[in-house]
């Protein structure tokens, strides 16, 4: 019988624990490996959307204390700066949504 070297990185494929990597643990491989990726992307997004909603907040914050000519003349930036952040977390949020309904 073939063993898994010591350590091996494959070991983890051993789903019922019984020190064998089955034909049939091995053909779910591929579907761990496509559920990591898409968790993975998940987790990145995410993680995106709230450092944008964050950074938004920050901004927001900031612009308490700084003085009323700055904020005029950065104006125009601040407008972008809200559309898009909104444009990305509400992509996020619609994404997800529509994701989760498709299963
Ligand atoms: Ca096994």
């Amino acid at each position: 019988m073939k063993k898994l070297q010591k350590g091996s990185k494959y070991e983890e494929y051993d789903e019922d624990g019984d020190g064998i990597v089955s034909d049939e643990e091995l053909s779910h491989v591929k579907q761990i490996k496509e559920t990591e990726t898409a968790l993975r992307k998940q987790v990145a997004q995410l993680r995106m959307a709230r450092y944008t909603l964050l950074s938004m907040g920050v901004f927001t914050a900031a612009m308490f204390f700084i003085p009323l000519e700055r904020v005029e003349a950065l104006s125009d930036i601040s407008n972008l700066f809200y559309l898009s952040g909104a444009g990305i977390v509400g992509a996020y949020m619609g994404t997800t949504a529509w994701m989760s309904k498709k299963g």
